[in-house]
């Protein structure tokens, strides 16, 4: 069992309403707003929010941007873009991997100690939830092995099927005691 393992958790919230140095936007490539996860964002920022983002100039599959976070109790918003599903065979698991990865860059260059990701991809975007999962413990496990900061990633579901994925992808990195 390994100490990045237990830098990790995983919990069923509003992502708006999380109390943490970076919460995670799953947008779109224009960063200007959109349904799910991303719409809730902007509607709890207010819209000081897409006034800034229309000054980053969009943003790529798998790359991220920061911001402020206005009236969410979070400190900044990483919007990050998750690629759409088309099968598997479209780079879909190296570009949702770089997702979490520049998240992770952008939130350790900003000092943020603890960060929460919403499952990117899994919504709008069809990336199948199992998959998606595996693939967010495993980039986020390569990052911390070689990163102080931030000291805790919170993986927050929308559902308890969405949790139950990532706490079982997290306990292919860390086995329940016993089973170690
Ligand atoms: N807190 C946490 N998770 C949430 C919340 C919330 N408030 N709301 C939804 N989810 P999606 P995508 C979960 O569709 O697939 C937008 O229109 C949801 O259950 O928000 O990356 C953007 O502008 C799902 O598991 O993001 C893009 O156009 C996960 O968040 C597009 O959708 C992601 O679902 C991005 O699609």
């Amino acid at each position: 069992m390994t100490p990045e393992a237990y830098r990790m958790s995983v919990i069923v919230a509003d992502i708006t309403t999380l109390d943490v140095d970076a919460i995670v936007n799953a947008a779109n490539a224009t960063l200007l707003g959109g349904g799910g996860v991303d719409g809730a964002i902007h509607r709890a920022a207010g819209p000081e929010l897409v006034e800034e983002c229309r000054m980053l100039g969009g943003c790529d599959t798998g790359d991220a941007k920061i911001t402020k976070a206005y009236r969410l109790p979070t400190r900044h918003v990483i919007h990050t873009v998750g690629p759409v599903w088309r099968g598997g065979n479209r780079d879909e698991a190296e570009r949702l991997a770089s997702c979490y990865r520049r998240s992770l860059e952008l939130a350790a260059e900003h000092d943020c100690r603890t960060i929460a990701f919403p499952a990117i991809s899994t919504g709008v975007y069809g990336y199948p939830k199992g998959e998606a999962a595996e693939v967010a413990v495993r980039s986020v496990f390569g990052f911390l092995a070689a990163s102080d900061l931030p000291q805790s990633v919170i993986f927050c579901a929308f559902d308890e099927m969405s949790a139950e994925l990532h706490r079982r992808a997290l306990e292919s990195f860390a086995p329940p005691s016993g089973e170690a």
